[in-house]
């Protein structure tokens, strides 16, 4: 894993140039009442209503029907879901173990709760999944209300053994690996189209897999590791403590929801294709909302803090400095390239919503 990144950084971020009106760039570094006035509110999966979390789940099966627009970007996207799937495979080797990992991952959620509000009707906010929830009942994993086949987004895949050398982040005790065998999202009612391998130039329709990997869930999605991330006195240091290492030395929430529950074989687990299993936007909203309860603690001075790596692992700044609120992401043809400063209010000039424990 660390060195299939590290490989990875070499490669360059690539992506044209679009335009993208921001407004007043540089006024966005507050909550703007002019531009965000009614912020939707993204809330826990399971505070939802059963129809709410039906009208979700349909506008994400909507976005999978809507043709691709960003084919220039990923050839083998069929469907408006795969746009977001590609965009995220393509700058993958850019976007992870960096400053502007908590920023890109905001933007990328962001867009993709406004393609299910403007092109599929949805009138809801993106939801969050708090897995500390789940976590902290003792329930079996298989038993977890996000994974009901029902009101949720079904379960785990059936069981597949794997050769030693498929596991190089040596996840131990894993349960699945095939695909999800119940819920919304099976193979017969959805297909993933990029992946499993970084190449998103082919359409490669297979099923979303799950492979659960409960100790990896119930050691990592903890209170204490929540904690020690929202304790982090600068921006550089929440951002590396979010992420952790790639490994399991250090636990961390970003890496226990991906491999809990895409342990070895699972589409969320694959850290190209990760969104293409629906449950990521509800993993990284969870992970943007801890993002913005850190920025909340002191607000004034959090929302003009950031640092952290431009080159993925380079923390000693050997290779490239640190980002700034200048540093630009570019996720054309998704969205044009934005700042930083652009970014770091969610009721700035870009962005307009907020969680439901604000
Ligand atoms: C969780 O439930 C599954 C399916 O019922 C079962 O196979 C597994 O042993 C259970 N795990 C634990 C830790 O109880
Ligand atoms: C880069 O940011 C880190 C904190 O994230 C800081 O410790 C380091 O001094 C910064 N490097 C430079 C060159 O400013
Ligand atoms: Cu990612």
């Amino acid at each position: 894993m660390m060195m299939n990144f590290v490989k990875l950084a070499v490669l360059a971020m690539v992506g044209t140039t679009l335009a993208s009106p921001i407004a007043m760039p540089g006024k966005s570094l507050e909550t703007r009442d002019d531009y965000c006035k009614d912020a939707i509110v993204r809330k826990e999966w399971r505070t939802l209503t059963n129809k709410q979390k039906k009208n979700y789940i349909e506008a994400v099966h909507c976005l999978h029907k809507k043709p691709a627009k960003a084919k220039s970007l990923a050839a083998g996207a069929v469907s408006r879901f795969d746009d977001f799937q590609g965009i995220h495979s393509k700058q993958t080797p850019s976007i992870h173990w960096v400053g502007h990992f908590a920023h890109w991952h905001r933007l990328m959620v962001a867009e993709y709760e406004e393609a299910l509000r403007d092109e599929c009707n949805y009138e809801g906010a993106q939801p969050y999944w708090d897995w500390l929830l789940d976590v902290e009942s003792g329930k079996n994993m298989t038993e977890w209300e996000i994974f009901d086949p029902v009101t949720g987004f079904g379960g785990d895949g059936p069981f597949i053994e794997i050769k030693p050398e498929q596991n190089p982040l040596g996840i131990e005790y894993r349960t699945g690996g095939g695909c999800v065998k119940d819920g919304p999202f099976t193979e017969d009612k959805f297909k993933l189209n990029l992946g499993p391998t970084s190449d998103y130039s082919i359409t490669n329709p297979h099923c979303l897999t799950r492979d659960f990997a409960p100790d990896i869930a119930r050691t990592n999605l903890i209170r204490k590791v929540w904690d020690e991330v929202l304790a982090q006195p600068d921006y550089g240091s929440f951002a590396r403590r979010l992420e952790g290492l790639p490994s399991w030395d250090m636990k961390n929430v970003h890496g226990g929801g991906h491999f809990g529950v895409g342990g070895v074989l699972g589409t969320i687990g694959d850290a190209f294709n990760s969104p293409g299993d629906p449950l990521f936007y509800l993993h990284h909203g969870n992970l943007d909302r801890l993002y913005y309860l850190w920025q909340k603690k002191d607000l004034a001075n959090r929302l003009r803090d950031v640092s952290g790596p431009i080159q993925p692992f380079d923390y000693l700044n050997e290779k490239a400095g640190n980002v700034t609120l200048e540093f630009e992401i570019n996720m054309a043809p998704l969205t044009g390239n934005i700042k930083l400063k652009d970014l770091m209010s969610t009721r700035g000039t870009k962005l307009c919503y907020k969680y439901d424990d604000n």
